[in-house]
Order: C-alpha cells, then sequence, then structure tokens
C-alpha cells in the first residue's frame, strides 16, 4: 500500500510541474537542472551538477565500483584537449549532466562534450578585452547549471548564462570593472534559484562582495560587501537598489578611508548549507599587504562570512587571520560535516586555511571548535586560542613597519611560513564520512617579506611589499594529508615533490583521487594514504577530479593543464618546477571490466 501512495503522490507532483510549465507559472523546474537536483547532487551517483559534488563541498562520492581493489583495472576512455594556443592553468571542475560534461577552460572558455565519447558538442570563447588583470594565470575553476543555463563568470568580471544544449548566450551581466582590476576565476553555485558569485582582485584593492541574482535572468536580487562599512543592497522587480544595512560598523576595525578599497575578494567562491540555509563565503587578505597602514582587525577580510540567502546579511562571521599582514587569505572553502565528539553530534565545517591551521566551526553560529596545525611550521602565530578563537600572534614575526625602516623605505624583512601561496591555496579538501577524515592538499613552504610604502591607485597592485618564495624541504613541497577534525592528527601523508595545486575527490570505494603538477592522476587507499593506482595525463594537474555512474558504470574525469599561481609568483619555487610543461585537456576514466 505505501508503494502505491508514493508512486500516486509522485504522478501528482509530476502532472503538477507539466501543468505548471504548459500554463507559464512557477519556474523553469520542470526541464533541465532543478533546486531539488543541486541540493541533493551529493547523495545522487548519476550527476555532478554542483561545484564541490555537492553545494556542502564534501568532495565525495558513494560509488564504490572503483575501490582499493578496482581500481588496477581504471583506465582512460577518452580524452579532450582545449585546443588553440591558450593553455596556461586548467583549475576547472567538470560538470556532468544528462550524459554531457559541462567543463571550462584557460582564457574564460567552456565546451560541452558527450561523456561517453568525449565528442565535442559545442564552445563557446568568451571575447576577453586586452587589459583584463588576472593576479594569479587565466584561470576558471567551473560552471554552475541551473534549468537550461549553463553559467560561468569570466575574466573581465561578466557572468555569462549560455543554452546548455546550443552554447549560445541567454544572458550576460557585468558585474564590475575589470580596468579596477575585477575579474573572476571561482565557479558560481546555485541557491534557491539564484546564482551567487564572488569577485577577483585583492591585489588590486577592489572590494569583496557576495553577489546573488536570479539565475534564469541575471538580474540582480542582493549583494552584500565583505569589507567593513560598505552598504549591501536589496533589488526589486524594477532592478532598483535598496538599502539593505551597512556591513559591520564603519570605521570600528579600519582606520581612516582604508576600508574604501579594503579588497577581502571573494575569489575562491562559496559553498551552502541547506540544513542551516547558509551560504558560506570565504574572504581574501586585506589591502593593501602592508599591515602597519591599518591598525585593527580588519573585518571581514580573511574570514569565513556565513550569509542567508534569503534577504543577503551576514549571520556570523569567523576570522582566520585579524589583521593580515602575509596575504593569508580566508577564502579557502569551507566544508559542512558531521563533528561526532564525546558521543554528540554538532553541524559544523572544516576549513583548512592559507594560514597553515586547520579550523572546526560550528556551522550554526560560527563558534571555534577545534583548530590544528596541518602543515609542520608556522611561524606567524604560536597556536589559536580555543577558548577566544583568537591567534597568539609571534610579533616578532610580522613583516616590519616601512617608516621605522632605516631608509623609511623597506621595513624589517622576515621569513615567513607557510608562504603566501598557503598551507593550501586554491585546491579543494575533501571529506569522507566513512573514514571520518578531511584529505588536505597541503605545502610546505616559507617566503621572505617585507613591507614598502604605498598608496592606492586604480588598476595598479596594490600591495606594499615585496617577497620571495623558497621550498622548506630538498625532497618535497607538496603533501596530500588525512587529518582527524576530532583529534586534529595527521593520520597520513603522502609527499610530493612539486607543489600540490589541485583538488581531491574521495570515495566509498576508501579512495582518494589528486593530481600532481608531475601529471600525475593518483588514487590513494583513503584508510592508509598508500599510492594504489596512477596515471600520467600529460600535463600538471591543478585541477579536482570528479566521479558518476553512467549506464551503470563509475567513471572519473580529470582536467590536465600546468599554471596557476605558482609558476607566476613563486620565487624560488617556481625556477625549482620550471621543467613542468603547459596543456590543456579533460581525462575520462573508467574500469576496462566489470
Ligand atoms: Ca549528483
Ligand atoms: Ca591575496
Amino acid at each position: 500500500m505505501e508503494g502505491r501512495s508514493k508512486s500516486n503522490k509522485h504522478w501528482a507532483a509530476a502532472v503538477s510541474l507539466i501543468a505548471a510549465s504548459v500554463m507559464g507559472m512557477g519556474s523553469i523546474q520542470a526541464k533541465g537542472v532543478s533546486d531539488a537536483d543541486i541540493v541533493q547532487d551529493a547523495a545522487t551517483a548519476n550527476d555532478v551538477v554542483s561545484f564541490g559534488m555537492g553545494t556542502q563541498g564534501q568532495r565525495y562520492s558513494a560509488l564504490d565500483k572503483i575501490n582499493t581493489e578496482s581500481v588496477k583495472d581504471l583506465v582512460p576512455v577518452w580524452s579532450m584537449s582545449f585546443g588553440g594556443e591558450k593553455q596556461r592553468g586548467q583549475e576547472s571542475q567538470p560538470l556532468i549532466h544528462d550524459g554531457v560534461m559541462f567543463v571550462t577552460a584557460s582564457y574564460s572558455r567552456i565546451f560541452a562534450l558527450d561523456v561517453k565519447t568525449g565528442k565535442k558538442l559545442w564552445k563557446y570563447e568568451h571575447r576577453l578585452p586586452d587589459g583584463i588583470m588576472p593576479c594569479c594565470d587565466v584561470v576558471n575553476r567551473g560552471a554552475a547549471l541551473f534549468g537550461d543555463l549553463v553559467i560561468f563568470g569570466t575574466l573581465d568580471a561578466q557572468l555569462v548564462a549560455l543554452n546548455r544544449e546550443t552554447g549560445k548566450v541567454v544572458w550576460k551581466e557585468k558585474v564590475d570593472d575589470y580596468h579596477a582590476g575585477y575579474s573572476m576565476t571561482a565557479a558560481p553555485i546555485i541557491v534557491k534559484g539564484m546564482v551567487i558569485s564572488g569577485v577577483s582582485g585583492g591585489e588590486f584593492g577592489v572590494i569583496g562582495r557576495v553577489e546573488a541574482r536570479d539565475a534564469l535572468t541575471g538580474k540582480m536580487k542582493w549583494v552584500r560587501p565583505v569589507v567593513e562599512g560598505h552598504m549591501g543592497y536589496t533589488y526589486g522587480a524594477d532592478g532598483k537598489a535598496k538599502d539593505n544595512g551597512i556591513s559591520g560598523t564603519t570605521n570600528a576595525t579600519w582606520p581612516g578611508d582604508l576600508w574604501k578599497t579594503g579588497g577581502a575578494a571573494t575569489w575562491a567562491g562559496a559553498t551552502y548549507d541547506p540544513e542551516t540555509n547558509l551560504i558560506f563565503a570565504g574572504t581574501g587578505n586585506p589591502a593593501p599587504w602592508n599591515s602597519h597602514l591599518r591598525p585593527g582587525d580588519n573585518l571581514f577580510s580573511s574570514s569565513t562570512v556565513a550569509i542567508n540567502p534569503e534577504n543577503g546579511k551576514i549571520v556570523w562571521h569567523y576570522q582566520t587571520t585579524p589583521h593580515d599582514g602575509w596575504d593569508y587569505d580566508g577564502v579557502n572553502e569551507f566544508v559542512s560535516f558531521d563533528y561526532v565528539k564525546d558521543g554528540k553530534t554538532i553541524k559544523a565545517g572544516g576549513k583548512a586555511d592559507r594560514n597553515g591551521f586547520f579550523f572546526v566551526l560550528d556551522r550554526t553560529n560560527g563558534k571555534l571548535l577545534n583548530a590544528f596545525p596541518f602543515v609542520n611550521k608556522i611561524t606567524w602565530a604560536k597556536s589559536i586560542d580555543l577558548k577566544t578563537g583568537r591567534p597568539v600572534y609571534d610579533d616578532a614575526n610580522r613583516p616590519g613597519d616601512p617608516t621605522k625602516g632605516a631608509d623609511g623605505k623597506k621595513g624589517e624583512v622576515v621569513t615567513s611560513a607557510p608562504s603566501f601561496l598557503g598551507g593550501k591555496n586554491q585546491q579543494q579538501i575533501a571529506y569522507n564520512p566513512k573514514t571520518g577524515y578531511f584529505y588536505v592538499p597541503a605545502n610546505e613552504w616559507a617566503m621572505d617579506i617585507w613591507n614598502e610604502p604605498v598608496s592606492y591607485k586604480k588598476g595598479a597592485a596594490y600591495l606594499g611589499a615585496g617577497f620571495t618564495i623558497k621550498a622548506l624541504n630538498e625532497d618535497y613541497i607538496g603533501a596530500l594529508r588525512a587529518v582527524d577534525p576530532v583529534t586534529g592528527k595527521i593520520v597520513w601523508e603522502n609527499k610530493n615533490y612539486a607543489p600540490l595545486w589541485g583538488g581531491v575527490l574521495t570515495t566509498a570505494g576508501n579512495l582518494a583521487f589528486y593530481g600532481t603538477p608531475e601529471g600525475y592522476l593518483k588514487a590513494l587507499d583513503a584508510t592508509t594514504g598508500k599510492e594504489v593506482w596512477s596515471f600520467q595525463t600529460g600535463s600538471g594537474v591543478v585541477a579536482p577530479p570528479v566521479t558518476w555512474e553512467q549506464d551503470g558504470e563509475q567513471y572519473i574525469a580529470v582536467v590536465s593543464g600546468w599554471g596557476g599561481a605558482v609558476p607566476l609568483w613563486g620565487g624560488d619555487v617556481a625556477k625549482r618546477v620550471n621543467f613542468l610543461e603547459q596543456g590543456g585537456s579533460v581525462w575520462v576514466f573508467k574500469l576496462h571490466k566489470s
């Protein structure tokens, strides 16, 4: 009887959806990717319709046909080149829906490919103007799907929505002025029919913010700046902006006018937790880098900010590096998970911060539950005080004030670890609920850093700092680490010569997949860290792998193409890895026998 009544209910729901679409009522939910598809993405194996393989960002799949035993039979099915002379860093996560892969590439390109054959269905190349100013290579991290649209951000700070079947532009919105240093590299996410996006440009004194637009039309719903002092807005049907409250309290944590060019770029986008109905956006460094110009915490820079999607207001924030002086952007993804301690389950989130500490927060209120180092060397702080939630600074290790230097132009040089490229940077962590571990692509490196005088000039680098990055060890920089969020212990590690720059995928098959700049896609035993499979993709992997099921078979896909921030900013490390070759392709794998 129960089965009968269930199917009746499904039938009724289907009829009402058809009716709604026939009558032009309701949204486009009956066709293409719906809000429900996105909210359930982590639980549905036959598609990947969100960045993070679920908006909570766990990058976990319950698929286990590919496992520690069978993975030896994993072979390539096809590979497709992004072509052209435009290679450079490929940091994109593919999306999979209805047998089609949507994958972005360097220079604001996107491809639609048949997932079983790699056949190109369409390609869109955004026309980029001269004079774009991406700080850290011409990368893109992925698209969002909603209804019949595929939506992505471009290097000239636009959002573009294409018809997923034809690749034709449906809407295009300018987000901001690329002449002022704005660009977009993050994958947008979809929350309740809205496309949620951030901005890049923290090295140019932009204003970090989170925007929500109607995903079907591109029209603004709200904007929330993440630099204290700036007004947020909501937008009515007429498109007119309405004041929605200032973020924070003007000048409470910023001196003078510095908040007007305060940085905190939201360049890595956001995650969304349907259980608490909160958007978690990471924010970048306060601008400029020279911290002596801006005494105070400089909210909401270098933080995780929780935003209510219904009204665009900040519900809580947690600042991982108050008064940052090292370019420790707090943009790294905040991943929702169940934190089980002393028999109690807490709705928590985990974040492997650029500053070298792993933070566990109560995701309902932002309270600190645990914090511990996930790299071997941290110089800027001695620890994170679990009572106050604040770092215990080592004041001697803050780069000096240039006005106190011998010539008034260069502050005291300090050696800081991690380097500003971070204990972890854009390469995404994964959480496996079966092992209870987070998998963190970590890097061990330091930098000599010093401060210099600087003033804001539109479109010019706004750092007030000089630096050089160096390795800490001869034999490795990168290390994939399994960390236990409860004990704060590194359970195992697998070292890598070059710095790791690609995200992680973990599965119920007890595997952790990740790529290396040396070109390998690897699978490790998720419990022990032992390598069980690897494949050479022909160029460095700096992107996160995904998995899904197609016609009963489990597939893995990853993008290959060395680049990103390391070759551009890496100093001694860039020289050390200058043997790595560029590329630009996507690889798809499955078991050759099942
Ligand atoms: Ca799915
Ligand atoms: Ca930065």
